[in-house]
């Protein structure tokens, strides 16, 4: 049996931001993770990050990379009714987003716990808690054939959506709260250069697209389609026309999709979805392991690392002064950011997407939304400011 102060359970943004955090405050732990480095290096999620969680790699100093290949945007466009309007976040509300893929953000953070010799381990299977309402809670797995136990004074529940902590609280302690929504997105990375500078929603009455990228020869880019959809039934000619269809407006406005090898393909399911409390006993849940939002508001990684700053802040608190109040308070002060970019992402997918069985008066709401998001002074502050991230409380 090994011991430490904090077991982390996944090696995902919100369990290699905690890491890191708690390290540099002289707080010993150890991250147990189920898959090996190389999948979880090349596991393709998020594309955007908040200035908060780019103020958080700086103040880690895992920002070097970031700063030299991230692509700062001060502004995003909604596209709908043929035409493409700016937000311009910059002037609404002094602040912007920086493009740079979650598996870079997961890189540099495995390169700096590798560096500094911290503990991870990878390929960890049967990953299982223990003794969640005691002072030793432990964490048991098997590496290499090998059973090991992992004794620690609090376990960090980092294992994302289909993890192992969530479900090893006792019946009856979380309330759900969930909506399933009646489409998914195909999402693609093509090595096609960006020809727009920043992102580009678009709400047609083919459904919902997304226009993004990662770096100056790829391109990511998104379809609405049927929840339940088979990626064959999407050969790649298909997918080219129908973004083209989406995207390109025609009209005087001469933006056109560039188009080159897809090398990567997949089918997300949208839902959003949070549980309450994100603790039980010595047990405390971050990110996707306690909440999912869809990805239209590009906000899942950023709360995951707001729920690990205030994890980190409520420990140091702990092992520096034995003070308990901020670890009782983390659900209550996670949930102001989760249930913001709950409502915020929720208010996005529903105004960009195309319900099945279209319903004449929801589709007028929707362009009444869209005109009036993009004409208020007012509305667009409110866009632009939650779609920036914002500041921490
Ligand atoms: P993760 O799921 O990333 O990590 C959990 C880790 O735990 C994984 O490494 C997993 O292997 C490990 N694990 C699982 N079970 C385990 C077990 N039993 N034992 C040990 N380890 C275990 N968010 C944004 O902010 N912006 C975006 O643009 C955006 N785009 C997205 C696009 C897509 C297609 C998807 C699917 C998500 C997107 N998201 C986006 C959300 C996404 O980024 C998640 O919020 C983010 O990965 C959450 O990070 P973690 O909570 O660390 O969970
Ligand atoms: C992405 O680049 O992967 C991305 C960008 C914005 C979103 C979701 C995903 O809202």
């Amino acid at each position: 049996m090994t011991r430490t102060q904090v077991g982390i359970v996944g090696a995902g943004p919100a369990g290699l931001f905690l890491a890191e955090f708690l390290r540099q405050a002289g707080i010993d732990a150890v991250v147990v993770e189920a898959r090996d480095r190389e999948y979880v290096q090349q596991r393709v999620r998020a594309g955007v990050l908040e200035q908060g969680s780019v103020e958080a790699m700086e103040q880690l100093g895992v920002a070097d990379r970031l700063h030299r290949e991230g692509l700062v945007h001060e502004g995003f466009e909604l596209l709908f009714e043929g035409e493409r309007h700016r937000i311009d976040m910059q002037a609404l509300c002094g602040r912007a987003i920086t493009v740079y893929g979650q598996q870079e953000v997961v890189k540099d953070l495995i390169d700096r716990r590798l560096e500094v010799g911290g503990a991870l381990h990878f390929d960890c299977s049967d990953v299982a808690l223990h003794g969640l309402d005691t002072d030793t809670p432990s964490i048991t797995y098997v590496k290499e054939g090998e059973p090991f136990e992992l004794q620690c004074d609090f376990i960090a529940g980092c294992d994302g959506f289909h993890g192992v902590s969530r479900p090893s609280i006792p019946e009856g302690v979380l309330t759900v709260y969930e909506r399933v929504y009646p489409f998914a997105w195909l999402g693609i990375l093509a090595r096609a250069a960006p020809a727009n500078e920043e992102l580009i929603y678009a709400n047609t009455p083919r459904g919902f697209a997304l226009y993004s990228m990662r770096n100056p020869q790829v391109t990511r880019l998104y379809l609405q389609v049927p929840p339940d959809e088979d990626i064959a039934r999407w050969p790649d000619e298909r997918i080219w026309s129908e973004l083209h269809a989406r995207l390109e407006t025609g009209a005087g406005d001469d933006f056109a999709v560039n188009e080159g090898e897809i090398f990567e393909k997949g089918v997300t399911p949208m839902r959003s979805f949070v549980v309450e409390p994100m603790q039980y006993g010595r047990l405390f849940l971050c990110g996707d392991a306690a909440h999912i939002v869809p990805p239209t508001g590009a906000k899942g990684l950023n709360v995951a690392v707001a729920d690990v700053q205030n994890l980190s802040e409520a420990l140091i608190a702990f092992y520096a002064r034995g003070d308990r109040a901020q670890l009782d308070g983390y659900t209550e002060r996670c949930l102001r950011k989760v249930w913001r970019v709950q409502h915020f992402s929720w208010f996005m997918t529903s105004m960009m997407h195309q319900p099945p069985g279209r319903d004449p008066f929801e589709e007028k709401l929707q362009i009444s939304q869209l005109k009036y998001v993009t004409s208020s002074h007012a509305a667009m502050v409110s866009l632009a400011e939650n779609y920036a991230g914002l500041p921490r409380t």
